[in-house]
């Protein structure tokens, strides 16, 4: 329960939701195709040691908050979906070293993917919200949006992008323990890709800064810094657990509450930093 302290809990992630990406040669991801595609080395080879990093929430909250430059100044920088840097860089930076996208972006809006150069910087990561935890044969005959195609074809088009794809093991072991944290019962959906990025980024850096995840004074009903669409789900959560994962962030944020109110900015040692 939440009597656990703050290093309790990061143990507790870094034993139970640990970093995995889908391999070639992983059960049904096998021949010649996947081979070719999935990345041979393991992210934290690709993207080297990190000390510093930014996980960049989509947040309306970002806009006119002038973090660019504090943004960018971090080893690495990771973004969400069709978040563009272009156009917003004062408040949200210029530099991105990955970007997480769900298989709903590359199956619903398959020909924007292909094609915006914003997706084209960095390293990729796809995840897929299946209902299935272990299983991947079960999850390649019946993912929730039938993603391969569009990896393919993606990979085809950038053939030196390292592009990886999520086990969808990690998304179930870390709603297990969200689950575990949390008063009431949550919903049986996935967390978030914010949330998720953040796991990615406690396993790779030193210390991670997140920006508008808790939101900050600049908090509204708009939905994303870069289209005008009002929505309080966007921040306060729909399908995804959002408020279950944002009550777990606030237990373990160690920078201070003004940090909060003040930037949207929430600081968290990385896994390697933590004696468990
Ligand atoms: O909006 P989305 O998320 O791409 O945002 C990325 C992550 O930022 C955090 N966030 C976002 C907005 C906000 N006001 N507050 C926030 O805290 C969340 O942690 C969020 O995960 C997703 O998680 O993948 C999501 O994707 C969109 C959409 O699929 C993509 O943008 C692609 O178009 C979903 N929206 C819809 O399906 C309509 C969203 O629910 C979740």
């Amino acid at each position: 329960s939440m009597s656990l302290g703050r290093a309790d809990i990061t143990c507790e992630l870094r034993a139970r939701v640990p970093l995995r990406v889908i391999k070639a040669g992983d059960g049904p991801f096998s021949g010649e195709q996947w081979e070719k595609s999935l990345p041979s080395r393991g992210l934290e080879e690709t993207l080297g040691p990190l000390k510093t990093c930014a996980v960049v929430m989509s947040s309306g909250a970002l806009r006119r908050s002038s973090l660019g430059m504090e943004i960018d100044s971090h080893d690495a920088v990771l973004r969400f979906n069709a978040a563009p840097t272009e156009g917003h860089s004062r408040d949200v930076g210029s530099k991105t070293t990955l970007r997480i996208v769900n298989s709903q972006l590359m199956v619903t809006q398959k020909a924007r993917f292909l094609q915006d150069a914003l997706f084209n910087t960095g390293v990729l990561i796809m995840w897929d919200p299946a209902p299935y935890s272990k299983d991947l044969h079960e999850w390649y005959r019946n993912p929730d949006f039938n993603f391969t195609e569009t990896y393919q074809d993606y990979h085809r088009l950038h053939p030196r992008q390292p592009f990886y794809i999520l086990s969808p093991s990690m998304q179930w072991e870390l709603w297990d323990i969200l689950q575990e944290y949390s008063p009431t019962a949550i919903q049986p959906n996935p967390p978030s890709s914010g949330m998720q990025g953040i796991i990615v980024m406690l396993s790779l850096c030193d210390r991670i800064s997140v920006y508008e995840f808790l939101p900050s004074h600049r908090k509204s009903d708009l939905c994303h810094y870069f289209e005008d669409i009002h929505n309080w789900q966007c921040t306060q959560g729909h399908y995804h657990p959002l408020s279950f994962e944002k009550n777990l962030i606030k237990h373990l944020n160690q920078g201070g509450q003004e940090d909060v109110v003040k930037l949207g900015k929430v600081t968290l040692n990385g896994f390697s930093q933590e004696r468990c």
